[in-house]
């Protein structure tokens, strides 16, 4: 067993453990881990650089993976996404986002992996989706309670809750997206507009969120079922590459 301890890294969101190598987790290391992680809704480890088969063992802990719909995976291990500067135009995760929301059971947690970070920048945003709901007013929380939204990307579309329960925890989350959701079930994409932008908007003010600045060797692991997440693209075209494996969720509730 490992005595690591986990430091809050904001009010909101977040925590940083130290004095834990993933590589040698046991049992009792995960479950203490596990309970950390439903508390701070995204772990940062600092100085792992797990090779890429002991990454994908630590992914499944959790569960089943997850391949991408549609970006490919790294040689010889289609699980484990890719993320290579294709250039700022080509990015398509610089916008608050949940992972491929897209789907009937969207991906429960991601675990990223920097292999090489840039000089400067590159840093990903991290947003409570439980803050997001808590700081509603409860006439907002009550109106949008019934609210079910369409998140579409990739060729595939899927009806999810506006609000959804965490099947871990029992808390709610607000579960609307600027990258994948369209509108609300039963309204045009013009009447959904101002309300979806409003709570994503809500759902990304500062003081719900954390930053990370990266260094190779880091691995950030989030919940996607309470966080939104957003990768700023402010380096030009210097290299960055990152690793990620992704756990299999189930159907929003
Ligand atoms: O590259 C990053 O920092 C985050 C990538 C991302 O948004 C994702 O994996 O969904």
């Amino acid at each position: 067993m490992q005595k690591f301890t986990v430091e809050k890294l904001s009010g909101a969101i977040g925590g940083v453990v130290h004095d834990l190598d993933l590589a040698l987790l046991d049992d009792d290391d995960f479950n203490r881990l596990c309970d950390a992680f439903w508390q701070y809704q995204v772990l940062v480890f600092k100085r792992q650089a797990l090779p890429i088969d002991q990454h994908i063992e630590f992914g499944k802990r959790f569960g089943r993976l997850h391949t991408h719909p549609s970006s490919a995976g790294v040689d010889g291990h289609p699980e484990v996404l890719l993320l290579r500067n294709r250039g700022k135009s080509k990015t398509i995760t610089e916008v608050w986002h949940s992972d491929v929301s897209c789907e009937e059971q969207p991906p429960s947690i991601s675990i990223l992996q920097c292999i090489e970070s840039p000089p400067y920048g590159g840093d990903t945003l991290f947003a409570s989706q439980y803050g997001a709901f808590g700081e509603l007013s409860d006439g907002l929380k009550a109106m949008i309670e019934p609210l079910r939204a369409v998140h579409a990307n990739f060729g595939m579309e899927a009806t999810h809750p506006v609000l959804r329960t965490h099947p871990e925890t029992g808390r709610k989350a607000l579960y609307v997206n600027k990258g994948f959701t369209k509108y609300f079930e039963g309204m045009s994409v013009e009447e959904s507009r101002p309300l979806l932008n409003y709570l994503v908007e809500q759902g990304s003010k500062p003081d719900l969120t954390m930053r990370h600045s990266w260094e190779a060797g880091d691995i950030v692991m989030w919940d996607n079922r309470c966080v939104m997440h957003y990768a700023v693209h402010d380096y030009g075209d210097m290299p960055r590459e990152m690793h990620r494996v992704t756990i299999a969720g189930e159907r929003p509730i």
